[in-house]
């Protein structure tokens, strides 16, 4: 996919990014136990899908002027009758620190097959909203913002790869963008452990062990390639031409467990993955035939063989 929109400015903010996955304090902090707030986690988020529908008879049959924004609201009174989300959900299962940790999202749109899905490790452009269970929002961005689908918290990312995006937009007299109104549009519920859960970011007011619902719209992605060099003066940015989203070596569609030299960075951040001393970019195509070299013919290409015979 070629990039047709390209966002000026990243905003980064804590607020929103895993900045902080550093489980040792050193405060006398005394972390909760991994299954035990997993368990009342998800209980709690059980309870609000039970308890709980969105306005999918407005997605069903949208009037002219609807926004497609999802709305939750309480199955009570005139709204007695809703289905709830719980019925409307795909719960999927992922690991945090070896715990089984399941999260729930809703497609209130998919996109038309020809819009095709993100990657982990691709940029996202999107508009999303952050809130509690309770409803209250603590983050949210109506313009279109764009981030890496793996700067965010896990649970959200994996989330993020499941929407189709728009087809593509028009250009509005002002300048400004008007999306096809074709998007996936969708919303993630999130136990703790797939959020900040002992470590919210600073300077933020969301508190440790908060379960949370992300509300998005899909718009468009784009490649990322985001290697880096470590020096004694801090990261230096070193591209290695491979977009982060295919350093993916175990194809298991997830960049952040594959690291071939076992330094602690991913490939996907490392611009020398095999650890070598040569950098990536100078063993992965050097005969420019588009195919990664192989010097010493052992079926493992020399950017990720140590031992590779060069010359
Ligand atoms: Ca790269
Ligand atoms: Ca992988
Ligand atoms: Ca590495
Ligand atoms: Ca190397």
């Amino acid at each position: 996919m070629k990039l047709k929109y390209l966002v000026p400015v990243f905003i980064v903010a804590c607020a929103f990014f895993a900045c902080n996955n550093d489980d040792d304090r050193g405060d006398g902090f005394e972390e909760r136990d991994v299954a035990e707030v997993e368990a009342e986690d998800d209980a709690e988020i059980q309870l609000y899908l039970q308890t709980h529908f969105y306005n999918y008879e407005e997605f069903a049959s949208p009037s002219a002027d609807f926004d497609y924004k999802i709305v939750f609201d309480t199955i009570a009174g005139d709204n007695a009758n809703k289905t709830p989300l719980i019925e409307q959900v795909t719960d999927t299962v992922v690991d945090f620190r070896d715990v089984p940790h399941t999260f729930y999202y809703l497609i209130a749109r998919q996109g038309p097959k020809t819009n095709p899905k993100p990657q982990l490790g691709q940029q996202v452009l999107v508009r999303y909203e952050g809130s509690y269970l309770d409803g209250e929002v603590f983050d949210e961005s109506n313009v279109e913002t764009s981030f890496s689908s793996l700067g965010v918290v896990v649970g959200y990312g994996d989330f993020l790869v499941k929407l189709r995006s728009a087809s593509g937009f028009d250009e509005n007299v002002d300048g400004t963008i008007k999306w096809n109104n074709d998007y996936g549009i969708g919303a993630v519920f999130l136990p703790s452990g797939l959020a900040y859960f002992s470590s919210p970011p600073p300077g933020t007011q969301i508190p440790t062990y908060s379960p949370l619902i992300f509300k998005s719209d899909m718009l468009q992605f784009n490649d990322l390639d985001q290697d880096i060099i470590q020096t004694a003066s801090g990261n230096i940015s070193s591209p290695d031409g491979i977009p982060s989203h295919m350093e993916d070596v175990d194809g298991n569609g997830d960049p952040r467990d594959d690291d071939t030299d076992e330094d602690g960075i991913p490939n996907y951040f490392d611009a020398d993955d095999d650890g070598d001393g040569i950098l990536t970019e100078f063993e992965y195509d050097v005969d420019g035939d588009g195919i990664p070299d192989d010097s010493d013919g052992d079926g493992v290409p020399d950017y990720l063989d140590p031992d590779n015979q060069i010359g």
